[in-house]
């Protein structure tokens, strides 16, 4: 189940392009903060903010507090909604998500219209790289497959938060956070190529940051793509 996120921002509202202090919990069954983690995927909490329009994102790890507040500062670049996702496993529990939103004060500007562009070239720095979505057992399988700026594949990926790599993905409609893992579990992908395993749970349009380690560098490459769940 997801649970919601209490936010509190300072300062309060947040302004963008100034450095907002962020303390978040989790509550619990017994209405206390949810305090003891285990780790997943490496760390106590992810958390995601995401942009309503889905154009701006971020993916930071909080430090966790004693009494379970999840803290952390971030600038937020633009105006307008966030939607915030927590990535947690209680201690004794299963891996959870909470969600929860932010209004950054000012006026939002319009996201550009998502566009499809999983047959595009996608590149962030010295990295390039192009991601294909298949159909596969009620989910889809996401695979990018990474290489330099002479196409030759990136043979020396290194391991980022257990795997080699980490994916987001979320509905265009109603931004949706939608599970997906790594299909592989190893820590080298001699050939550049990383898949994914997201449990889609509509047709329709999604986005999906890949996130990778080169170079002791995250490499974030944004993927747009339409879904049509097999009948
Ligand atoms: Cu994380």
């Amino acid at each position: 189940m997801t649970r919601t996120l209490a936010v509190n921002a300072e300062p309060s509202p947040p302004v963008p392009a100034k450095t907002t202090n962020l303390a978040l919990t989790i509550p619990g069954d017994d209405g206390k903060p949810v305090a003891n983690f285990e780790l997943l995927h490496e760390k106590l909490a992810h958390l995601i903010m995401i942009r309503e329009g889905l154009d701006e994102f971020a993916h930071i790890h909080p430090d966790v507090a004693a009494d379970g507040r999840l803290t952390t500062s971030h600038t937020f670049p633009k105006a307008g909604r966030y939607h915030l996702f927590v990535d947690y496993q209680p201690r004794g529990g299963t891996a959870s998500m909470a969600s929860g939103e932010l209004m950054v004060a000012g006026e939002a500007p319009l996201a550009a219209p998502l566009i499809e562009n999983i047959d595009q070239p996608l590149s962030d720095g010295d990295v390039q790289g192009n991601a294909k979505v298949t159909p596969s057992d009620g989910a889809a399988k996401i695979a990018f497959r990474l290489t330099d700026k002479q196409g030759k594949p990136l043979a020396d990926l290194q391991p980022y938060l257990g795997a080699m790599g980490h994916l987001v993905v979320v509905s265009a409609k109603g931004m949706e956070y939608v599970h997906a893992h790594p299909l592989s579990e190893a820590k080298t992908a001699p050939d550049g190529i990383v898949e994914f395993q997201a449990h889609l749970p509509t047709s329709g349009l999604y986005k999906a940051w890949g996130q990778f380690r080169h170079n002791d560098r995250i490499v974030t490459l944004p993927v747009v793509f339409a879904y049509q769940s097999k009948p």
